[in-house]
């Protein structure tokens, strides 16, 4: 008889989408949308959460403990496995104390019985771990600063707006499941969707308006735009009333020079005024923001003067006004079951790998769970010196990753579909996910509770984190915030800060250092990398690393270098040199090239660097392009 499961897809994506798991008495599964999920766009799974169907049982899942032995890997035990690890967290412990144990983790998967193994290092007394994320922490700090929390936009509210603003977000390619909200919003009469780019893409073809401009200028339209609606007396009539700071604000903008802020956007006069006229015709404005254009040093001033623009266009007093950004789908996760470390070092995650030589405790230790950083942090050569740096390196993966390889010792975890009951957030929806345990894992595979309820066990700590996740579920079901809507899914009490009854109060910014600093001008080109919706991320599972990757140019840089389209080129930046095939974008401007984000070779080519607010400013990175 087959068997029904109720399940979540674990990417890191905005749609956190609901799943039912279908099992076959073969124990082969098939994967489909849960139809209870039809609340907001949902119902339906895309491409890269149906691969887990045969991505659950591939030959690529590891399925035994595997230790480096000199250039090869040798299988082991989970009892020798766990030994090893086990004497050299003590070793460390012992020569260095807490601190010299490293844990770094990101968005491998994002369920909740992933966050639990800290407990283990918590009860050791502390450890180090990375600031920052190599996601939306700029645009995320940027918010926060405005608000002093990080803001919910709740999904519903976009029906109010008469104008959303794609600023930067490639919908089509990264969240899918907007669509529908933003079809029915396109068939209402005088509703427009726009979208301000740095280049033609599926979603600026979706969108009914869309402007080009310059990579890293954002916060320089947005300032324009802002100084703009004070200068005409459009500004909405009682955003002072909202707003902390506003003279120094507004000082600020009356001593920028006009036409200087606007050569800095690329955008000429007439492209400007039709930006502010769509915005003015088109209020309540959302303005859903993306995370290209957080990407650069000014990628948090970016975002609070995003929030600056909204409040002048009516924020608070229009329904549906705001700004679309993520917001922290962890909120629910019951963090008194790790508890806080007594001490704790945190470590920029753009540019730790720059000075680990100097940390004093020394890294003795590291594990790498849920992350490939080997790919998908800036500047790998740096990263692969940093690992050199670290005498003993574990990896927990369902696969033999870039990071894994760099390791001693490496881990086959479960995943999601053969261990529950787990929980997931969004960070975009407001509902939590509940999933329940389809499979048994392969081989020897184990659910990252059990691996940890080991590693404690062999440390002489009394732990249970099997216990802890049945807790979780106990605590989560019971929660007063949440209230179930169906097998599976929970709506929670969210409120949105963008309500008009909130009490809140924006602080608005009065210096701009990172926005109107000098762009760079040289020969070279930033180099610019973006999602696919290929796949997710790092995990290119299931589809195949191009042999020539594709590099995009305008075709007046293609020109500059007597390149035609198709023709191959040598990418070159940090002593690295990447062979490539020219494709000629006739949308792009001078200045800058792009690649698809995902592949190992593109991280070689990023700088490793911190911007405001713990981000990683991947775009500001540099590279020659040249015929071959
Ligand atoms: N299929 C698929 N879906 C995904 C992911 C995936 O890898 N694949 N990843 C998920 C994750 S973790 C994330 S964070 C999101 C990312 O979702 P998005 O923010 O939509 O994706 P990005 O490609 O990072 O950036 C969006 C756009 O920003 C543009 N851009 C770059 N620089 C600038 C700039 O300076 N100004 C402006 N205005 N635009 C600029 C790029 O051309 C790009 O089209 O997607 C999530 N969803
Ligand atoms: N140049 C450039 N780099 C980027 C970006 C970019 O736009 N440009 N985007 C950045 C963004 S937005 C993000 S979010 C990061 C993502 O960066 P990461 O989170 O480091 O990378 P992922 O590719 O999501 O892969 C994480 C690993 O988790 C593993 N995994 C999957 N499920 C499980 C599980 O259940 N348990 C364990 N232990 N492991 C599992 C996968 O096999 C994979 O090896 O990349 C960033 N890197
Ligand atoms: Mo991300």
């Amino acid at each position: 008889m087959d068997q029904v499961f109720v399940s979540c897809c674990p990417h890191d994506c905005p749609d956190s989408c609901p799943m039912l798991v279908r099992k076959y008495e073969n124990d082969t599964i098939r994967l489909e949308g849960n139809p209870q999920f039809s609340l907001i766009g949902g119902g339906w799974i895309c491409k890269k959460g149906k691969r887990w169907e045969y991505r659950v049982r591939s030959p690529k899942r590891l399925t035994s403990p595997l230790m480096k032995d000199g250039s090869s890997w040798r299988e082991i035990s989970w009892e020798k496995a766990i030994s090893l690890w086990a004497l050299r967290i003590h070793d460390a412990l012992s020569s260095e104390g807490p601190l010299s144990n490293f844990i770094y983790q990101s968005a491998g998967s994002l369920f909740y019985s992933k966050k639990l193994f800290k407990k283990v290092f918590v009860e050791l007394g502390g450890y180090t771990e990375p600031k920052g994320s190599l996601c939306g922490s700029a645009g995320g700090a940027g918010l926060k600063r405005a608000f002093g929390f990080t803001p919910v936009y709740k999904p519903e509210n976009l029906k109010y707006a008469k104008g959303i603003l794609l600023w930067g977000r490639n919908v089509v390619e990264t969240h899918p499941h907007i669509l529908p909200i933003l079809r029915n919003f396109k068939a209402s009469e005088g509703v427009e969707i726009g979208a301000l780019e740095i280049r033609r893409t599926p979603t600026t073809d979706f969108a009914d308006k869309w402007w080009r401009i310059r990579p890293g200028s954002d916060g320089v339209l947005a300032l324009l735009l802002c100084k703009t609606l004070l200068e005409r007396s459009d500004g909405w009539p009682y955003w002072r009333k909202r707003a902390k700071n506003v003279e120094s604000f507004e000082n600020a903008l009356a001593r920028l020079d006009r036409q200087n802020l606007l050569a800095r956007t690329g955008l000429d006069e007439s492209s400007f005024e039709s930006i502010y006229s769509w915005l003015m015709v088109h209020r309540p404005i959302a303005i859903y923001a993306g995370y290209g254009p957080q990407r650069y040093e000014s990628g948090a001033e970016t975002f609070h003067l995003l929030v600056a623009l909204s409040l002048l266009l009516g924020a608070f007093d229009l329904k549906g006004s705001g700004v679309v950004f993520g917001k922290n789908e962890d909120w629910m996760f019951p963090m008194e079951l790790i508890g806080s470390p007594a001490m704790q070092r945190r470590v920029p995650v753009g540019d730790w790998v720059l000075n680990i030589s100097g940390y004093r405790p020394k890294i003795k230790t590291a594990l790498f769970t849920c992350c490939n950083p080997a790919k998908q942090a800036p500047g790998i050569e740096k990263f692969k010196r940093a690992m050199a740096e670290i005498p003993f390196k574990v990896c927990l993966d369902i696969e033999m990753s870039e990071t894994a390889l760099l390791c001693d010792l490496v881990l086959p975890a479960a995943c999601f579909l053969e261990e529950g009951p787990d929980w997931l957030g969004s960070w975009w929806h407001g509902y939590l996910l509940r999933s329940e345990k389809a499979l048994d894992p392969p081989g020897q595979a184990l659910p990252e509770t059990t691996i940890f309820t080991l590693l404690a066990q062999e440390l002489g700590l009394n732990i249970d984190l099997e216990e802890a996740r049945n807790k979780m579920d106990q605590l989560l079901k019971n929660s007063p915030l949440v209230k179930q809507v169906s097998k599976g899914i929970y709506a929670l009490k969210e409120q949105d800060s963008w309500c008009e009854n909130n009490r809140v109060e924006i602080l608005l910014p009065d210096d701009f250092p990172m926005t109107l600093r000098d762009s760079h001008n040289f020969e070279s080109l930033r180099f610019i990398s973006v999602h696919s919706s290929q796949f997710i991320n790092g995990q290119t599972f299931g589809v195949e690393n191009p042999d020539t990757p594709e590099v995009f140019v305008s075709d007046k840089e293609a020109a500059k270098r007597s390149i035609n389209d198709g023709d191959l080129i040598i990418l070159s930046g940090r002593g690295i040199t990447l062979k490539g095939i020219c494709r000629i974008d006739k949308t792009m401007d001078s200045g800058y090239c792009i690649m698809v984000q995902g592949h190992p070779w593109v991280n070689e080519l990023t700088e490793p660097k911190v911007s405001p607010g713990y981000g990683v400013p991947f775009h500001e990175s540099f590279v020659d392009l040249n015929k071959l």
